[in-house]
């Protein structure tokens, strides 16, 4: 079955390189945007809900709040990684390099990777490309210490972000794509095969591709992870219906939904669900609809696929990468890996 999150690296907006549209144009759209998804994805059966939605203000701050419970290892391990392999990757990486990061987020774990890059070659201009302004307002702050990076926000979505500073840079500067925290794992494997192809069509002989990947473990953690016992993550699955609420005015009453994590081992993923734990009909007037539950029935909220180290290079043979380091976290199975284009 398929899932939703491929539209979030499709193209947004016609923007130019540094002006993105009008905000309240924005605004507009997004709310609608937000509408149309809701309402088909709750006619589908199973229905379904995109977790790009997941992060609106509070859900942001639940994520945050996700990344420091001790069951959730995963934003520790990338960080981990990144702090204590940053000098042998700027090593690895060409002189002339710019940055470009996919989903900044808060910009925390990127501070050390610039840093050991500029400390190695000199200034550097680091483009963080995301949808949301406020965590590129947060990611600017982040990083406005880092001396010689200069933080360049992009308000877009990755493809055009990219496509963009393709097109605008110089014949000598090589690129460096970040695309961190196993965000890669929202894709379904197949679109995640076909994401990847696409980040290397804008990438040249030189430039390189930084992912981190989460790793499959036991069972037991994954749903640790995934199901807190003190119901952070449920807060922040059911946080997806607050938002319709508050949104497009509906009458969800959360206290009527359940969260649930489930690992699908044929799948190597963890998906997470909201159970309707009553027969109830909710409205939703601003997707002009109406949606029925059975007692039970579950909408699909998100899959976090985890991955083994071999496969991660098989990936990058298939995107058309050359596979040029892999770092793994011991304590929290979690992969660095470096693709190179040559
Ligand atoms: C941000 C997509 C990597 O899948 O682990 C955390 C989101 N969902 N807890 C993940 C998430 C539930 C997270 N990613």
């Amino acid at each position: 079955m398929r899932t939703h999150l491929p539209e979030s690296w499709k193209i947004k907006m016609p923007a130019t390189l540094l002006t993105p549209r009008a905000p309240s144009l924005r605004t507009a759209n997004a709310v609608e945007q937000f509408a149309m998804d809701v309402r088909e994805g709750l006619r589908k059966f199973p229905k379904q809900l995109s977790p790009k939605y997941f992060y609106d203000a509070i859900g942001s701050a639940l994520f945050d709040a996700i990344t420091l419970l001790p069951e959730y290892g995963l934003t520790r391990a990338d960080e981990r990684l990144l702090r204590r392999n940053a000098e042998p990757l700027a090593l690895r990486l060409t002189p002339d390099l710019i940055v470009a990061e996919l989903g900044s987020g808060s910009g925390r774990k990127t501070k050390p990777i610039l840093q050991a890059i500029s400390e190695l070659q000199g200034p550097l201009t680091y483009y963080a490309i995301d949808g949301s302004s406020a965590a590129l307002q947060r990611c600017s702050h982040e990083l406005a210490g880092v001396p010689g990076a200069q933080v360049q926000p992009l308000e877009c979505f990755y493809e055009e972000g990219l496509e963009r500073i393709a097109e605008y840079r110089s014949r000598r500067e090589r690129l460096l794509v970040l695309f961190l925290g196993s965000s890669i794992g929202n894709f379904e494997r197949d679109d995640a095969a076909a994401f990847l192809a696409q980040i290397r069509k804008h990438l040249q002989a030189g430039d390189a591709l930084l992912l981190g990947a989460d790793l499959v473990k036991p069972r037991h953690q994954l749903l640790d992870a995934y199901d807190d016992p003190a119901g952070v993550t449920a807060a922040f699955n059911l946080n997806l219906l607050a938002r319709i609420n508050r949104e497009l005015e509906a009458d969800f009453n959360l206290r009527n939904f359940s969260h649930e994590a489930r690992w699908c081992a044929s799948e190597r993923r963890v998906e997470m669900h909201l159970r309707s734990l009553t027969r109830q009909a909710v409205s939703i007037p601003g997707a002009e609809c109406r949606v029925s539950f059975e007692q039970g029935e579950t909408i699909w909220t998100e899959s976090s696929h985890k991955f083994t180290p071999s496969e991660l290079s098989q990936m990058a043979v298939r995107a058309g990468f050359i596979c040029e380091a892999q770092w793994i976290d011991q304590e929290w199975p979690f992969a660095e890996n470096l693709w190179i284009v040559e």
